[in-house]
């Protein structure tokens, strides 16, 4: 019998070189690293050159989004998701310190995970204390996506009707809604 599919959102970024490989091709790599792992890759974004958030703490970073069908749970594609950024030696000495490869499950289909509450505390959670500490288990939504050009900016390339499951607000919505500044950032490479 075969496994229904999910269709998936990934967002991508890189803001360390990973030996003489660049953070573009450390993207294109991962993007067929995840072909190799089975996930289909339906869509790819523009790589936009963005910088670093929040200010002033690291190199400016590419960033990139795909779409893609996976017959895997959420835990399990996250799961696959590390092993990837572990291929590119990803550390994390630090919260939102450098890092060669970073992998998020943006959304996967219109799931809330684990709960509405759990979504509800990562996404309240002061700038102060979001420097401080990081999820122990898998949010999606991604808690920060709808304020971010640098994850929105991708989205509008590859899935700009997809509906935010809590806010129910499409990707060009949530998209227009950021200011002027914030659009701005976004390069297109
Ligand atoms: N985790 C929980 N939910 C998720 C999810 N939906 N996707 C857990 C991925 N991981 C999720 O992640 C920390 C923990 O969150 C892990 O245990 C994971 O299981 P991490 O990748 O180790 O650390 P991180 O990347 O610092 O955390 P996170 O939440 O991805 O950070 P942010 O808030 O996304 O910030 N500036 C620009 N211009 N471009 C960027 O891409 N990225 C960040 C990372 C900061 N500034 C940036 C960018
Ligand atoms: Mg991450």
């Amino acid at each position: 019998m075969s496994q229904k599919s999910t269709l998936c959102l990934i967002g991508l970024g890189s803001n360390e070189p990973w030996g003489h490989h660049n953070s573009s091709e450390i993207l294109i790599s991962s993007i067929y690293s995840l072909r190799q792992n089975n996930i289909a890759v339906l869509k790819i974004s523009r790589f936009y050159k963005t910088p670093c958030f929040p200010k002033g703490l690291g190199p400016d970073y590419v960033n990139a989004a795909v779409m893609v069908s996976s017959q895997l749970d959420a835990y399990s594609l996250l799961a696959v998701l590390h092993l990837i950024e572990e291929e590119k030696d990803r550390t994390r000495p630090k919260r939102w310190g450098k890092r060669t490869l970073d992998l998020d499950l943006l959304a996967f289909g219109s799931h809330i995970l684990p709960n509405l509450q759990a979504y509800n505390k990562w996404r309240y959670l002061s700038l102060d204390l979001q420097k401080k500490v990081v999820p122990d288990r898998l949010i999606v939504p991604h808690p920060r996506l709808h304020e971010r050009s640098f994850v929105l900016g991708p989205l509008m390339d590859i899935a700009p009707d997809w509906h935010h499951p809590v806010l129910s607000q499409s990707v060009e919505q949530m998209f227009s809604a950021l200011g002027s500044q914030l659009l701005e950032e976004l390069l297109p490479l």
